[in-house]
């Protein structure tokens, strides 16, 4: 009789992937840490390796909500300007393309995580496999935008796409660890924008041009890994074709 198909739960698919990623960091190593569930089971998995194998590591946090969880779990967390660089960040995503390009910040931390995967040698991310999209814009795309002035900002972007202020559940208007808004920008269903390279870079460039938009949650041509956490168990490596 044939054995029943394992079929592993979005979160275990994430927890694995996060476990793969920590076996991969080095005694001594400067790590950058991300936001989000899955960066948060990567955060897990570390300390669970840091506290049975005794490496060190030294830590900087792209939330506070990060930074108390890995505070939490004994992690050491110091603020980025007292370290030179980092060797490696490990952060979720909303969604991965073909190209390893991203979107990132549907949790509202896109400012930190940039500048700190833009400050680490490596840049992993971690997802489960239902995060791998044939175009970037499955979903809103998060834009951080400062408050002063926001309505004529969010009018600015709405020449791009439909867009609004991300709130909370309660209502409010989603306020990042910046202080700023957070808007979502989003793309017909049949919008051929970011299908091309060319295309992806250009409609970043136009988001990030608009006076009062802080950042954008299109992570182009950064990430040099991204592991995959599948149904079946399995967590597959994909690697970026060109180096950054
Ligand atoms: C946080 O700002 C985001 O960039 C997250 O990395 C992204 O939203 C993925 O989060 P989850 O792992 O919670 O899906």
């Amino acid at each position: 009789m044939m054995g029943k198909q394992m079929v592993i739960p979005v979160e275990g698919r994430r927890r694995r992937a996060a476990e793969a990623a920590a076996r991969l960091v080095d005694d001594g190593a400067r790590l950058g840490l991300g936001s989000g569930r899955t960066a948060g089971l990567f955060v897990e998995a570390l300390a669970a390796r840091v506290a049975a194998s005794g490496m060190r590591v030294t830590c900087v946090a792209t939330s506070e909500r990060t930074e108390r969880l890995a505070r939490g779990h004994g992690l050491p967390v110091v603020a980025p300007e007292t370290l030179p660089a980092l060797d490696l960040a490990v952060d979720g995503a909303d969604e991965v393309d073909g190209a390893l390009d991203l979107v990132k910040g549907r949790g509202g931390a896109l400012v930190r995580e940039r500048i700190v995967a833009r400050a680490a040698a490596r840049f992993l991310v971690v997802v489960d496999d239902e995060k791998r999209v044939t175009r970037l814009g499955r979903g809103p795309i998060p834009v951080e935008i400062v408050g002063f002035g926001s309505s004529w900002t969010l009018a600015a972007l709405r020449d791009l796409g439909a867009a609004d202020l991300l709130r909370d559940v309660g209502g409010t208007p989603v306020r990042t660890d910046n202080g700023n808004l957070l808007a979502g920008l989003e793309l017909p269903a049949d919008d051929r924008r970011l299908a091309t390279a060319a295309g992806k870079r250009a409609f970043a460039a136009a988001v990030a041009a608009l006076p009062g938009v802080v950042d954008h949650g299109l992570f182009l041509d950064m990430a040099d890994a991204v592991l995959v956490g599948a149904e079946d168990g399995s967590v597959t490596t994909l690697h970026r074709a060109v180096g950054r």
